[in-house]
């Protein structure tokens, strides 16, 4: 997507174009260099490309880059080629890829008509015990109260993770791993009154999550970008706190803690709220294997957190098994409209103990 021209700049002559003036040679011929700004807002992978080693009075786009020509074929004069620009591509291996397809195809209702009820859209599930109230009542409108219901818990939800980032100030600078569609951040903007960035590598999310920025009001101080939580790119030290509202499932912890520990400055917080599975009743039950296969991720182990954590140089100050709080929004979803049969895995893990909704909280030592 090209916008807007850039204007101000030295030597324009018209709003984002200069000429400039380079020079008068042996034989009297005067050299310009013009030039056009443009700028530009990278959506998808690979949009942007640069052509390189262009011959410009005669070119023609080469569909890949080929280095040697074909055998028995005489070398050709050189075409423009395309090459990206993107230093680290955002999607690095055929997994992401193939989650970031499922995300950019996710539409179901269970998540699109609970965020229609306040117009913050979540990705995670829902705290605390459900009014039961919602269940009577006239049989015509039970579906909407069933909706506001689930969706009033999940806003709980969120609300849990960011009472546990700490005095956030507005000048701090926040970051939302696997943002979705923009729903935590939303919130702790609303809340702190600060800068939040959100990552994910779901295109789709970033552009819905950006939608809903502009319509609060709010793109100055909350931005969504595609960009992989591994590697951000972000600057080093630059935010106060982290946090990840169930998506570490899709990473490796050891990678992705090495990238928060940079991006945190000293004292900085991480927030995590995750399912994991249980060492202590072994590996991975039946039901948590349904789930992994419902989402295309891979729940970790709990004491896979804390190791990556320790090897990061982020301390945990607060564990909390959340596991009781969640179960009643599982047992209300089930009885929804807007059930999508994940519900009893979700359940049976919870309930015979393989599977635990887990809060931990770090902080950045050096
Ligand atoms: C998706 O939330 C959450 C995950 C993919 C992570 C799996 C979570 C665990 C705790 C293991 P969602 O709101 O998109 O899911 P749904 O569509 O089921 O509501
Ligand atoms: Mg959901």
């Amino acid at each position: 997507m090209i916008g807007l021209r850039r204007t101000g700049l030295p030597h324009e002559r018209e709003p984002g174009l200069t000429v400039q003036h380079m020079g008068t040679d042996a034989k009297a011929i005067t050299s310009y260099r013009v030039t056009a700004y443009h700028s530009v807002a990278v959506l998808v992978p690979d949009a942007l490309g640069v052509l390189d080693d262009v011959e410009i009075t005669r070119w023609t786009t080469a569909p890949a880059r080929r280095d040697a020509p074909p055998p028995g074929r005489t070398p050709r004069r050189r075409t423009a080629r395309m090459s990206t620009t993107t230093a680290s591509p955002v999607l690095r291996t055929d997994y992401q890829r193939s989650i970031a397809e499922y995300w950019n195809n996710e539409q179901d209702p269970v998540n699109i008509k609970l965020g229609e009820v306040d117009g913050i859209y979540h990705h995670h599930y829902g705290l605390g015990p459900y009014d039961e109230s919602v269940l009577s009542g006239p049989e015509e409108t039970r579906d909407e109260r069933v909706i506001a219901e689930l969706h009033r818990l999940e806003s709980a939800q969120a609300d849990v993770l960011l009472d546990h980032l700490g005095p956030i100030r507005p000048q701090d600078r926040l970051l939302d791993g696997g943002s979705g569609r923009g729903g935590t951040s939303l919130m702790a903007h609303q809340r702190f009154g600060c800068r939040v960035d959100g990552v994910t590598i779901s295109h789709k999310q970033v552009e819905f999550a950006n939608a809903q920025a502009e319509r609060w009001g709010v793109a100055d101080k909350v931005r969504f970008h595609f960009k992989n939580m591994l590697d951000t790119g972000f600057e080093a030290g630059d935010f106060a706190a982290v946090w990840t509202n169930e998506t570490t499932m899709y990473v490796d912890l050891f990678e992705l803690f090495g990238e928060f520990s940079r991006l945190l400055r000293h004292g900085g917080r991480y927030v995590c709220i995750t399912g994991c599975y249980n060492d202590v009743t072994g590996g991975r039950s039946k039901a948590v294997s349904q789930i992994d296969e419902r989402y295309t991720c891979s729940v970790h182990a709990r004491s896979e957190y804390f190791k990556a954590l320790t090897a990061n140089n982020l301390v945990p100050i607060e564990v909390v098994d959340l596991t009781s709080r969640t179960i009643p929004y599982w047992e209300l979803r089930e009885r929804s409209s807007v059930a999508t049969g994940v519900e009893k895995s979700f359940l049976t893990a919870y309930r015979e103990g393989s599977f635990h909704y887990l809060l931990i909280v770090a902080d950045r030592v050096r």
